[in-house]
């Protein structure tokens, strides 16, 4: 297949394009380096260190022999957008391009504009555009568990059956987001929807949990394919960050009571779950959902596991909640429609654990200590998260 992958020089994106290509699709890549320009501007970096995309590109054909085309520009710039999209003639388009940092998005009034002008407004673009270029190309686009929230029902695939006042139909599933960023996804799935009803365009919203590790096969064959690992206190996410803490001895950062359950998955899987559905489209004029985790698990439940594999002097500390949230609920969430395809997760073991702490200690003079605590403050119209001291290890 052809395989436009946007947003391909991020954390997911990268080694998704890498995946395909290895895979025998014809990638591109698409990026504004918008993401590289946060960190500039927080003063953080990723934990490991990565190289520029033409760089990277180049390299995977060094050692694949396989060609990925990387388009540079922004998704908010329409006319890049339907160029780039003329030009590759894509059968799917992979959208991960989006800011995607719940904290970034309540830093304060211009972050939670910014965040939801780029996303909304880039998923658009890129509606308009297959729509008027060719409406058969199938959208995979990268939603979030967190569209749903934590109701106190289990969770269903997307759509849920209601019976109200004696008549039934079937819904989009009750949406409780908990960010400004999270809401730039409900956002954008409603767009989508909505696209695919008036202009029978097909698409699948991947609502996907948080995402945890570094390595793919296709990155671990040379230090210029690595894919990048935030840490800091607004990119990090929680596993993650707990691996990095864990590997250089401070308290591992469990926000209040640490009972918030949320949906988790490997990042091999990631790759797995895009491709499975670039190869089972959806069909003309359908929206569907999947939502793409693996295992659920409490932050303290993460904390205390990854403290018993350290070992060592690791250690955990309760701070108070930066986020208005539940920090204790119920939390049941449905997942078939990509095991029904073929996936075959990969679970969360003490080895895998292990090895994401040896990779945060083999990078542990990069860290920047000041960078780890939380510095956004859901409770507050306006946070401070320049970082003292700025990115190490340049
Ligand atoms: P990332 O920030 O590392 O990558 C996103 C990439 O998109 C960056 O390289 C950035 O420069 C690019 N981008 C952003 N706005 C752009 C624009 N307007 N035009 C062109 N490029 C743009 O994020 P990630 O962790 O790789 O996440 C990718 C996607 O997956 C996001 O949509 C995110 O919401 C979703 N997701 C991520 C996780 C996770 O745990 N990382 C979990 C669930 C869903
Ligand atoms: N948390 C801690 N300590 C930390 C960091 C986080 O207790 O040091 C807690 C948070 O309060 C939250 C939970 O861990 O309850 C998850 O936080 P997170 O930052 O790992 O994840 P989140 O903000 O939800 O965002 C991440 C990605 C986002 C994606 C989302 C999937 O950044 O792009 O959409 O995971 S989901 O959680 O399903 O919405």
């Amino acid at each position: 297949m052809r395989i436009l992958v946007l947003g391909g020089d991020g954390y997911l994106g990268w080694p998704t394009a890498l995946h395909l290509s290895a895979h025998g699709h014809d990638v591109g890549v698409v990026d504004s380096f918008a993401r590289r320009g946060y960190d500039l501007e927080m003063g953080v970096d990723s934990l490991v260190p990565i190289r520029q995309l033409q760089r990277r590109v180049s390299t995977w054909k060094e050692v694949s022999g396989h060609t990925v085309q990387p388009f540079i520009g922004d998704l908010t710039n329409n006319t890049f957008v339907e160029s780039t999209i003329r030009e590759f003639a894509p059968d799917s388009v992979v959208h991960f391009a989006e800011q995607r940092a719940a904290p970034y998005s309540m830093i304060d009034r211009e972050h939670a504009v910014y965040t939801q002008v780029n996303n909304v407004v880039g998923t658009l673009n890129v509606l308009y555009a297959i729509a008027s270029i060719d409406p058969r190309i199938h959208l995979v686009k990268l939603g979030t568990m967190g569209e749903y929230g934590a109701p106190n029902i289990e969770i269903e695939e997307g759509f849920i059956e209601i019976t109200h006042k004696g008549r039934t139909d079937v819904l989009p599933f009750p949406k409780s987001p908990g960010s400004f960023y999270h809401l730039s996804k409900v956002h954008d799935s409603h767009n989508i929807q909505f696209a695919c009803r008036i202009w029978g365009l097909r698409s699948t919203d991947l609502n996907q949990g948080i995402v945890y590790g570094q390595e793919t096969p296709e990155t671990s064959m040379h230090p210029d394919l690595l894919t990048r690992f935030d840490y800091d206190g607004v990119f990090g996410t929680v596993l993650n960050r707990f691996a990095v803490q864990a590997a250089i001895g401070h308290p591992l950062t469990v926000y209040g009571k640490g009972g918030q359950t949320r949906a988790m998955l490997d990042i091999r899987d990631t790759l797995a779950c895009v491709e499975l559905a670039c190869l089972n489209p959806a069909d003309v004029g359908e929206f569907r959902v999947f939502n793409q985790f693996t295992e659920s698990f409490s932050v303290l439940d993460v904390a205390e596991r990854i403290v018993r594999i350290a070992g060592g002097d690791a250690t955990i500390e309760s701070i108070p909640g930066p986020r208005v949230e539940a920090e204790e609920h119920y939390y049941s969430a449905v997942t078939t429609k990509l095991p029904s395809l073929g996936l075959k997760p990969h679970l969360l073991t003490d080895e895998t654990i292990a090895r994401l702490i040896e990779i945060c200690r083999q990078h542990k003079s990069r860290v920047n200590f000041e960078a780890i605590r939380p510095t956004v403050n859901w409770r507050s119209t306006k946070s401070e998260v320049s970082v003292p001291g700025g990115a190490v290890g340049e």
